[in-house]
């Protein structure tokens, strides 16, 4: 009886876990660490630079508004470098990790 009422308990606990780190949506714009905020038009223009300064060495960010957030997993925006994206993820402190990215 205890141990079901503790397993009970324990199954209530990490479902509590999953929904507190649990993804939400954000809209807005893959830069490049170097021009951030300034990619935000997502112009053809600002597309070809951001793709350009991510090749040439600066990671990826997530910029929404005039925050700018790094992202834990690059790979997962490669693909939409300078591009207006709604991303489904979790932000840390100034860190994005990326779980799936749509435009
Ligand atoms: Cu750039």
């Amino acid at each position: 009886m205890t141990k079901r009422v503790l397993a009970a308990a324990g199954l209530f606990l990490s479902f509590a876990a999953i929904a507190q780190q649990g993804d939400s949506s954000y809209k807005g714009t893959i830069s490049d660490s170097m021009c951030a905020a300034k990619h935000v038009g997502a112009t053809d223009k600002d597309i070809a630079c951001a793709q350009k300064c991510v090749k040439g060495g600066s990671p990826a960010v997530f910029v929404i508004g005039d925050k700018v957030y790094k992202i834990a997993n690059q790979e997962s925006v490669k693909e939409h470098i300078g591009h207006k994206v709604q991303i489904t993820g979790v932000i840390t402190g100034d860190t994005i990790r990326v779980d799936s990215v749509a435009m």
